[in-house]
């Protein structure tokens, strides 16, 4: 029966989920984020994810990204730290594992993928840390697409897993038909969930968040004005902050999802669906908090 252990996220359920931040916090204490993200021409979704943990309360946030790219996450998001990493032709490669690795281990969470490039050099980057680190991570995008070639590296990662793809990226992850995936939403998030032993938050209109152990939750935020280039990077952004802060991988999916969506319902209150951005979404994640503490 797939209706059993399918729940509909409440704004309660969020609420009890999001850390409370003590009077004594400081920003160590509030969850430090590596986005590891980038490659010319994608700096927008870097800027967009690492926005959207600051918006979400993380204390420090770092952008590793190609060096050469660094002064333009320098001027979009300046209260991020930026940590120029090797490239080669303007995307990250295997040369860039060591200083990826170096970042990654003093952070409290990794969000790996958005605009790395579909270079197979990405495949090798996500496999280095899942061998040898102990920081739970949000693979989003082109992390997804690398992880297509192996979905076994999955079972490697030591701590905590959440993926973050759209029915295009689930449907190169599984081999199964976009379409399929469509007509069949929470019984492919309940088999692959299980069967990967991870967070799977599988997007579109009702995104679905399923755990390992069959539990699905159905969100019900947003709109079609979503549908827009970036808006995905900012959930990636979300959901990372809320793990540094302390949540639970999955919790902390089941929460960033309702409030990317609420974020995105008040943007498109005040710009109209044909108008609002991803940046708008990012900027209204404050709005969506404050109406659900
Ligand atoms: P179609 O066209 O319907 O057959 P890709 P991407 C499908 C970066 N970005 N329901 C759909 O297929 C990302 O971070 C950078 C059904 C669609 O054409 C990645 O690194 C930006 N189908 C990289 O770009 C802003 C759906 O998937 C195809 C669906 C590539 O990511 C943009 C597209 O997927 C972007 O975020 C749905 N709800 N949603 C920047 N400014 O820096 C998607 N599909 O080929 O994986 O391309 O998602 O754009
Ligand atoms: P991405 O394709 O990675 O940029 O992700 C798109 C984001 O926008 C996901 O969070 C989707 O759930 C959301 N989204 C896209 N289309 C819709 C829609 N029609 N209704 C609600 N949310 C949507
Ligand atoms: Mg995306």
């Amino acid at each position: 029966n797939i209706v059993v252990n399918t729940h509909l996220t409440d704004l309660q359920t969020v609420k009890d989920i999001i850390p409370v931040r003590s009077a004594e916090f400081n920003k160590g204490s509030c969850g430090k984020v590596a986005v590891v993200t980038g490659s010319h021409g994608m700096a927008g979704s870097g800027c967009l994810a690492s926005r959207a943990s600051l918006r979400t309360g993380s204390g420090l946030v770092y952008i590793g990204a190609p060096k050469s790219m660094l002064p333009i996450y320098q001027s979009v998001v300046p209260e991020a730290v930026g940590v120029g990493l090797t490239e080669y032709n303007g995307i990250l490669g295997q040369k860039s594992t060591e200083g990826i690795l170096n970042l990654i281990k003093k952070c409290d969470v990794a969000a790996i993928g958005p605009g790395l490039s579909a270079n197979e050099s990405i495949y090798h980057i996500i496999a280095a840390v899942a061998d040898s680190l102990e920081v739970p991570v949000v693979l989003d995008a082109d992390a997804l697409n690398a992880l297509s070639r192996d979905t076994g590296i999955l079972a490697k990662f030591k701590k905590e897993v959440v993926i973050t793809p759209h029915p295009g990226e689930m449907a190169r992850m599984t081999g199964l038909d976009t379409d399929y995936i469509q007509e069949n939403r929470l019984e492919v998030a309940r088999k692959y969930s299980q069967l990967w032993g991870i967070t799977i938050v599988l997007k579109g209109a009702k995104t679905l968040i399923a755990d390992s152990k069959g539990t699905v939750y159905i969100n019900p935020t947003g709109n079609a004005g979503m549908a827009t280039a970036g808006s995905g990077d900012s959930l990636t952004g979300i959901i990372a902050s809320l793990i540094g802060q302390g949540a639970g991988a999955f919790e902390a999916a089941v929460a960033g999802v309702f409030i990317h969506g609420l974020a995105g319902d008040i943007a498109a209150r005040q710009k109209g669906q044909h108008g609002m951005t991803a940046m708008d979404i990012v900027e209204c994640i404050p709005a969506a908090m404050k109406k659900i503490i």
